[in-house]
Parts: C-alpha cells; structure tokens; sequence
C-alpha cells in the first residue's frame, strides 16, 4: 500500500463526522521524494483538502505530485473547483484513490485535458470512507445507524419498562464515539418523556455533540427537559400546536410528517449522519420502512426473562434479513454490527 496514500486516508478518516454533508478528503503533496504539503476538507463550506494541501506547501508545488482521497472536483459549489487550483499550482500527476460519485464532478477528465496524468491507486479503508457519503449522495437523506443494547435474550428493557444498565461502562463509551461520529440523535417521545435524556456526547470535555432531533408525535414539551440545556438547538417534530411556546429553544416543524420526510428535512439542515436510539417504536418504524443502512446491537450478558420489551414491536412486514459486518467484545458485552444492503 502506498504511504503517500495512507497518509491522506488517515487524514481524512480524521475529519469523519465532520464535514456533513460534503465527504471527508484528504491530500498529501510529494516533490523529489520529500512531503512538501498536506491538509484535508475539515468543514463544509471551507477549503478542500487540495487546496488546503496547496496553500500549506512552503516550496513551489510546481512539477510535483499530490495524492487525494477523492477525484478533485471540477464544479463551482460552496467552493470554486480543486482542478483549477491543481492546474494553476503546475502539479504533474494526481494519484487518486475513489471516483466522486457526485455526478457535478468529473475532475479526471478536466485533468487530463490540461495534460495532467491521473492514476488509481487502490485503498482498502476507502470504500468503508465513502459509504456514508455515497448514501447520503444518491438518496438525498442522512446515513442511518440504528442502535440498540439488548439482554442476551433480547430484551431491550426489564419487564417493568427499565431499560438503565442494560450494556457495560465499554460499551456505553462506544456509544458516545457513535455519537461523536453523526451528526444528528434521534429519539422518540417515549424515550423523552420516560428518561428526559441529555443526547450530549461524553467522551471528553471538549466533545462535537450531535444535533437532537425528536419525533414527539401529539406529545408535548415541558420546560425543565434536558435537550434545552443541550448545545445545539434540538429539531422537533410535532403534530401538537401548545409545542409553539418553545419556537425559540427548539427548531419545531409542525405537522404530520412521514419518515422519508423527516429525513429529507434533516438532510436540507446538513445532518447527513443519524444515529437512531430509540426506542422501540421508533426503531420498529425504521426497520419496517427499510430506512437505515447499519444496525448495531450491544448484547450484555443478563437474562431479562419474560418482558414486551424487546427492538421489533411487531409483524415486520416481512422477514428483515440482515448482514453481519462486524462482531467486536466490549468487556463481557457482544457489539454486533449490520447492514442492510451488501455495500
Ligand atoms: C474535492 N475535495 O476536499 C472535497 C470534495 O460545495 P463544495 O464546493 O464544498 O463542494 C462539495 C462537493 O465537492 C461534494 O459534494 C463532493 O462531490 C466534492 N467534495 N472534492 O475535490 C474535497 N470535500
Ligand atoms: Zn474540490
């Protein structure tokens, strides 16, 4: 595998999480053997990570060669084209390790018109970078992880309806690096109402929290919830008009919205990652609907015994096949990943 290249996927899975809803990128600038440039797209909106690459060099970047996640674009967007920054800096060749699927972009062909060479170099991480952009990209919505912890006979909460303590302090750590990864949190009414959740992100003092987005339903707001306190406005969605005395501490849309609607806003108000917690009606829409692209389940060692608790509420409409991704211990509990679609 190449170094040159490794460095710039390191660099951009750096920035992942970060740049919704553009994809995260990373460059690297080689002359004469020597690095003489890197920088990756930290922000949507700011510098791409050619240019941020081109700008850090402290040498002429002329003649030399830059190694890039992705195909350098060759659209004016929030941003002027990557290709005209390449061809004006002199570069010679572009190593390249995925196409843009972004159909505005096609930085190849713009390159070798000007004479630049453009080589594929292949890169194991790349794939898993781009999928969540891919998603986002071709379905207009965010990328959707459901998550859920569950006792090893699946049951998401006690018969009692206590759900607290279900997983370990591991995999609880988990959790918040899922949040720390997505851009928005979803959760339902009964999840609100029950446990009045922070939806903060833990893992340090300093954390990125990810947007709380609600689907309250006919239920309404109470002024002493903990999402008030959180650091961005949460997005609430709400058929229930009393819910307007909160206009000012929360985004609320008003109405009888579907899921693929819900999505689409959210999407417009760049959450392009969302992590669903729950609870279980809300995880059984998803499921039912078919509206999520990786589910990760935490399987603590405990026997709950006869409870209705479990992440299905009931027919779903269909069999649901799933792909294991991925199977990781926490400490005694068991994090199994999924997929719905192979890619
Ligand atoms: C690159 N380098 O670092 C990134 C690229 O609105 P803009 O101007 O920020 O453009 C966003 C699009 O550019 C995004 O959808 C994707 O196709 C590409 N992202 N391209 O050459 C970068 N982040
Ligand atoms: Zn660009």
């Amino acid at each position: 595998m190449n170094t040159y290249m490794n460095m710039a996927v390191n660099m951009a899975n750096m920035a992942a999480g970060q740049t919704a809803v553009n994809p995260p990128v990373g460059a690297v600038i080689v002359k004469d053997g020597r690095v003489i440039g890197y920088g990756a797209h930290l922000k949507s909106g700011d510098l791409h990570a050619e240019r941020a690459a081109l700008n850090s060099c402290r040498e002429s970047p002329a003649g030399a060669d830059i190694y890039v996640t992705l195909e350098p674009c060759s659209h004016h967007g929030k941003t002027p084209p990557c290709t005209e920054a390449i061809i004006e800096a002199g570069i010679k060749r572009v190593y390249y390790a995925y196409r843009d699927t972004n159909d505005k972009v096609d930085g190849l062909k713009v390159l070798n018109n000007h004479g630049i060479e453009t080589i594929h170099l292949g890169n194991t991480d790349v794939d898993e970078l781009y999928r969540p952009f891919n998603i986002q990209l071709a379905n207009k919505r965010p990328f959707i992880t459901l998550k859920s912890a569950m006792s090893l006979d699946g049951k998401i909460a006690h018969r009692n309806g206590d759900s607290h303590w279900v997983s370990n302090d591991e995999s609880r750590r988990d959790v918040h690096n899922l949040r720390h990864h997505h851009d928005g949190l979803l959760i339902g009414s009964h999840t609100l109402l029950n446990d009045n959740p922070h939806l903060t992100t833990r893992l340090s003092e300093n954390d990125k929290h990810p947007v709380p987005v609600i689907l309250l339903g006919s239920q309404t707001l109470r002024e002493d919830m903990n999402i008030f306190k959180h650091p961005h406005k949460p997005i609430i969605y709400t058929s229930n008009e009393e819910n307007v005395q909160f206009k000012d501490r929360a985004k609320i849309f008003f109405g009888n919205y579907n899921l693929t609607e819900i999505l689409h806003i959210l999407y417009e108000e760049n959450i392009a990652s969302l992590l669903v917690e729950g609870g279980s009606s809300i995880h059984t829409q998803f499921l039912n609907e078919k509206l999520f692209d990786d589910l990760i389940i935490y399987i603590a060692p405990k026997i709950f015994g006869y409870s209705e608790y479990q992440l299905h509420q009931g027919d779903p409409s269909g069999q649901l096949d799933l792909i294991l991704h991925h199977v990781e211990k926490l400490e005694s509990d068991i994090k199994l990943t999924y997929r719905r679609t192979p890619a």
